[in-house]
């Protein structure tokens, strides 16, 4: 795949046989405490998967720490964009970078140590099955599936979170907000930039959204969810408002389509009703 006009994600002409099947992507804000050692376990665990390092041009040298690895291991590269933007747009550049140089499956993780590189192996391992899902999530609500480190509120906040996602949505996934998953490059194929209104962790519910609009299937797999190891959180209140007021104006959206789509079948069905008397 790669990108066309507009930055609109296409497919690419790269041949079957110069494809390097999975890349984790794993996009980076001020992690040196932390990039090194996510980069070892993945290298060890996924050893047959590239990595994109997506670095906003940390202030610690984030950056320039996965610049030396890269120069050291060709599974390893890095994308360097010029300020901090956001979660949603470093893993669309991210993503259409992957798709630009024809990997199948493009998975997202974190830098900071939450994600398990056994996890990320077990995914890939996942979408890697014959019936090709389109979207891999690593759940920490379906049965099985855990945190660790997380006081009752976090978890009762992300629990509370999803089910409202859920009841307004309808996207039948436990945990949409889940920041560790493989999508199939082909589900990606198309998305424009502006598709995406969400920069925070509204992202992974908007992304989730499409992949389900376009009527990709979705897995769910559980996995182990850790706190972060070291460094300092980007989550912040703002981030949280974005992704409810999305997730909200998304949710009335729909419920009003559905609305409308079940206000005309009624409609048909009593005209269809009437004709059937009249002809009588
Ligand atoms: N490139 C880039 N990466 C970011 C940005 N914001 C966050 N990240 C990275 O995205 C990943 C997730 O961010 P975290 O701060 O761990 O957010 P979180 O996991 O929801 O929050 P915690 O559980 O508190 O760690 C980490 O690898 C961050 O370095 C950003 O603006 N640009
Ligand atoms: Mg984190």
């Amino acid at each position: 795949m790669t990108t066309g006009e507009h930055g609109v994600l296409m497919p690419s002409p790269h041949k079957e046989t110069l494809r390097v099947k999975s890349i984790v992507v794993v996009p980076t804000y001020n992690e040196i405490d932390n990039i090194d050692t996510v980069l070892n376990r993945v290298r060890a665990h996924a050893p047959s998967s590239d990595i994109l390092v997506v670095d906003d041009n940390s202030p610690d040298g984030t950056g320039i720490v996965a610049d030396r690895r890269a120069e050291d291991d060709s599974h390893i590269h890095v994308l360097h964009r010029e300020e901090k933007n956001g979660l949603g747009p470093a893993y669309l550049a991210g993503f259409t970078w992957a798709l630009d140089h024809g990997y199948e499956l493009i998975v997202e993780m974190d830098a900071d140590g939450s994600h398990r590189p056994q996890d990320v192996a077990l995914l890939i391992q996942r979408a890697e099955m014959p019936d090709h899902p389109d979207l891999v999530i690593g759940s920490r609500w379906v049965s099985g599936g855990t945190t660790h480190g997380w006081d009752a509120k976090r978890v009762f906040l992300s629990r509370a979170g999803n089910a409202y996602i859920n009841a307004l949505l309808g996207l039948g996934v436990l945990d949409a907000t889940a920041g560790l998953r493989v999508y199939r490059a082909n589900i990606l194929c198309g998305i424009h930039p502006e598709d995406i209104e969400a920069t925070g962790y509204g992202f992974q519910v908007n992304m989730t959204k499409i992949v389900h609009e376009r009527g990709g299937t979705i897995v769910e797999m559980p996995i182990t969810f850790l706190e972060r190891e070291a460094g300092e959180s980007k989550l912040s209140g703002d981030i949280f408002t974005e992704e409810l007021q999305l997730v909200t104006r998304w949710g009335l959206a729909h419920r009003a389509t559905q609305l409308k789509d079940l206000s005309k079948s009624v409609v048909s069905t009593i005209n269809g009703k009437l004709k059937d008397r009249r002809a009588r």
